[in-house]
């Protein structure tokens, strides 16, 4: 039994990478045709994170994405709420900022973390000072971000780990990281 079972949401508008990041984390790989998600699916993957074991579950949308709001009971009992966006699309950073609201507005669980990620940061970063500017007014952070090179989403996640292991026992401080498992699984989540 792992120390440690976590749930990772993803949310953000369609296209920005979602997928692409979870694939990256996962896989240390990047396609250039992810297969669009049609399906449900989360991924599991064991870390050890120092002396801790954690089984993160990573749950990917089903593209639901691109026709509705997301419903509440994805996110519900998520320990951490990863919001993306990409950096050459302020629309997609206005539909991120939305769907914060939304989670805060439905949040039933004490210590939930909503992490924003900019993505495609291999390219020109057109939102930066207006996503750092609502990191800052709001005290949501913001990590920077590439699927295709693989920038920043380890640090993302460890922070992301770090936080909600210790909100779920306090007082165990976390360093240092293995991978020793991951595999993707199909779920049915809805
Ligand atoms: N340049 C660049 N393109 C990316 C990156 N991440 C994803 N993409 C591309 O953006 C498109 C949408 O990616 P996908 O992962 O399907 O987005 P999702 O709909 O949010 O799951 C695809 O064409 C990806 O190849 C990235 O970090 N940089
Ligand atoms: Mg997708």
């Amino acid at each position: 039994m792992p120390d440690h079972e976590l749930k990772f949401v993803m949310l953000g508008e369609s296209a920005v990478g979602k997928t692409s990041i979870i694939h990256r984390y996962i896989s240390n790989q990047f396609n250039t045709m992810p297969e669009s998600t049609i399906t449900a699916y989360f991924h599991t993957k064991m870390i050890i994170v120092d002396s801790h074991s954690i089984r993160l579950h990573l749950w990917d949308t089903a593209g639901q994405e691109r026709f509705q709001s997301i419903a509440p009971m994805y996110y519900r009992n998520a320990d951490v709420i990863l919001v993306v966006f990409a950096v050459d699309s302020a629309d997609s950073l206005q539909k991120a900022i939305l769907q914060i609201q939304d989670v805060k507005m439905s949040q039933v669980q004490r210590g939930q973390q909503i992490i924003l990620l900019g993505n495609k940061c291999d390219k020109e970063n057109q939102v930066k000072g207006q996503a750092e500017q609502y990191s800052k007014d709001f005290q949501i952070p913001v990590f920077w971000v590439s699927a295709f090179n693989g920038t920043g989403i380890s640090d993302a996640v460890l922070y992301a780990i770090r936080k909600a292991s210790s909100s779920k026992s306090s007082g165990n401080h976390l360093s240092g990281v293995v991978d020793i498992q991951a595999k993707r699984e199909k779920g049915c989540c809805m």
